[in-house]
């Protein structure tokens, strides 16, 4: 039987070791959301700042829910195997920058974020995680845990109340004012996060802590991104082939990072640089581009694949129909991007393409659905709206949004049901309901959904027929039907015309 993996000393295979003597190093940032993409993002980049720069940068997870991954990470005094699954070779190392995991604990959580030596906090807590309203940037009221925490500011539970907390006792501590790093994938989530903070400091604990909130704390905005599935048994089992140990806190990645950060740290940072991350003074129009074309493409393609049992990304890419659908939405996306010094979006797109066709990564298609009324807003609804201000063609962002609106009853063709994973999952139900044979009324109901669909959209004939006759098609000849019929108008010739190889994208403003 293997050890499990508790310390370096017991790591006997191929997987690389940390280059630093972990405990030689404090804790400097408290991490909220410290699941998968985190171990496989910002402890990476951190793990080599420490490495190559040293510091007391060490990083203390706080879980606001679960407790399996504090159980698991904490079992292995922080230490876990990141595997990186290339479509060629599989690499490993073992990452040593988390301290600790904390799980679903007040006290102990703003007694870290007390500490003298915390001056980063970095946030994953996916966009539905903030409890802040999209349009207003204000705490959302309809949000349970923001309701509650507002009420008992010193027993918060929730995002909002548990920085708005500890900033409170720092600033009466007299530490030093912390960088708080918001690394979701949200339109400027920088400022986001500041206008949240400050609104529910504002209405916790009154405005004179709100307004040393806007004077004093950093909110960089930043562009984080790694495909990163779900750990499986099978990530388990490679971690233990590469490490000699059992691991059950292993995840796995392609080799693909990036981290775009605004350089805003008042009381210094790790070296992230040394991990490849960027810093620059706008980050936003690499948001833009990586929400427009990876994650907006991304959720296209997880709802159409899906409803066609494409279990992976992978399994999508090697669909003749769906590939061609891939290429026209990031060619539609790019479209609508500004230009970028030094930066050409043809090689972004076909990079993109490479990254969802490696064969090595199973990034299930039912993963990326989840939360669509979070994610769609600012992948979707705000390029569509864009498309149609400059006259562009809106037809792909029409139809990712009929395929999101036919995943949204719950149904296959074959009539197998699933299920919805949202936030909103409740208000969808209802609007679908009674409606399920009826793209018209499907589509009305969703639409009247309040805070969801721009109103430029909703009010827009052109749009609501495209999704109406999509939505249609795939209710009365299937989704597959569907599928084919999209890509057939983008080829402009039957079925068999597009085993060519996908058209070369080139949208103008790369060039
Ligand atoms: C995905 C993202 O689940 C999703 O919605 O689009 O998690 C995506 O894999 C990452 O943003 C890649 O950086």
């Amino acid at each position: 039987m293997r050890a499990q993996l508790t310390s370096l000393d017991q790591v006997c295979g191929p997987a690389q070791l940390p280059r630093y003597v972990p405990e030689d190093h404090g804790v400097g940032i408290v991490h909220f959301g410290a699941g998968a993409f985190h171990r496989a993002h910002q402890a990476v980049f951190t793990d080599e700042a420490l490495a190559r720069d040293g510091g007391d940068w060490r990083i203390v997870g706080v879980n606001l829910r679960s407790k399996d991954v504090a159980a698991q990470l904490n079992t292995q005094n922080g230490l876990y195997t990141l595997i990186e699954r290339g479509a060629a070779e599989t690499t490993a190392r073992v990452i040593a920058s988390i301290d600790h995991v904390i799980a679903a604990d007040t006290d102990a959580t703003l007694a870290m974020l007390c500490d003298p030596g915390v001056r980063v906090v970095t946030l994953t807590v996916t966009e539905a995680g903030y409890g802040i309203e999209r349009e207003s940037r204000l705490p959302d009221m309809k949000n349970q845990v923001v309701v509650a925490d507002l009420a008992q500011p010193e027993k918060a539970v929730g995002v909002l109340g548990l920085l708005v907390a500890s900033i409170n006792r720092r600033r009466k501590l007299g530490l030093e004012p912390l960088a708080i790093l918001s690394c979701d994938n949200l339109p400027a989530n920088g400022a986001y996060l500041r206008d949240g903070v400050i609104g529910f400091a504002r209405k916790a604990y009154g405005v004179e802590l709100a307004d040393w909130i806007a004077a004093n704390i950093a909110f960089p905005s930043s562009m984080v991104d790694r495909i990163t599935p779900a750990s499986t048994v099978d990530t388990c089992q490679e971690a233990a082939r590469l490490t000699g140990c059992e691991d059950n806190a292993a995840i796995e990645t392609e080799p693909f990072v990036q981290w775009v950060i605004e350089d805003n740290f008042p009381s210094g940072r790790p070296k992230w640089e040394a991990g490849g991350a960027d810093f620059v003074t706008d980050v936003a129009p690499y948001e833009r581009m990586k929400l427009m074309m990876l994650n907006g493409s991304h959720s296209m393609l997880a709802y159409s694949g899906f409803l066609v049992g494409k279990t992976c990304v992978r399994d999508v890419m090697q669909d003749k129909h769906l590939s061609v659908l891939v290429g026209r939405h990031l060619r539609a996306a790019a479209a609508l991007l500004e230009p970028l010094p030094n930066f050409d979006y043809v090689e972004y797109a076909s990079a993109l393409i490479d990254r969802f066709a490696n064969p090595s990564i199973a990034h299930k298609t039912f993963q990326i659905a989840d939360d669509g009324t979070q994610k769609l807003p600012q992948r979707i609804f705000q390029p569509a709206v864009e498309a149609l201000d400059a006259g562009k063609d809106i037809r792909p962002f029409a139809f990712a949004t009929a395929m999101w609106m036919r995943f949204c009853t719950q149904r296959l063709d074959d009539d197998e049901c699933y299920e919805l994973r949202d936030p909103r999952a409740e208000e969808l139900s209802h609007a679908v309901s009674g409606n399920l044979a009826d793209a018209s009324l499907l589509s009305d109901a969703i639409h009247a959904l309040p805070d969801l669909i721009p109103p430029q959209l909703s009010l827009n004939d052109c749009w609501r027929k495209c999704i109406t006759d999509i939505l249609a098609m795939t209710i009365t000849d299937g989704c597959i039907a569907a599928i084919k019929h999209e890509a057939n108008l983008v080829c402009g010739a039957q079925d068999t015309a597009y085993d060519e190889p996908m058209p070369k994208i080139a949208p103008k403003s790369a060039v």
